[in-house]
């Protein structure tokens, strides 16, 4: 069974950004939620109202809003990677 979470993930599944951040909540067997959003920026009002822009991925987790898999991913390591 997995960790669960409050994790609301934005995403496409054609954005390499995105798979990134898929594989890495996988690997660390979180439970997450998934928002799929349309591939035009412009019909992505979901994502610039939870995020203030429009790129994907975005990760929600409880307070934490972020929109860059480079910062995602480390935050998934640190709070949810396995402790010693
Ligand atoms: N800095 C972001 C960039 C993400 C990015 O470029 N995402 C693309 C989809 S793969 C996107 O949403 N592009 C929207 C646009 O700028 O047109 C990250 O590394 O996570």
């Amino acid at each position: 069974m997995g960790q669960s979470s409050d994790i609301v993930l934005y995403q496409a599944e054609w954005c390499p950004y995105c798979v990134r951040v898929r594989s890495k909540l996988t690997d660390l067997l979180i439970d997450y939620q998934i928002v799929n959003v349309p591939r035009e920026k412009s019909q992505r009002d979901i994502v610039e109202k939870v995020s203030g822009q429009r790129s994907i991925p975005v990760m929600v987790d409880g307070d934490v809003v972020l929109d860059d898999d480079d910062d995602i991913i480390p935050y998934l390591e640190k709070k949810y990677g396995s402790k010693p």
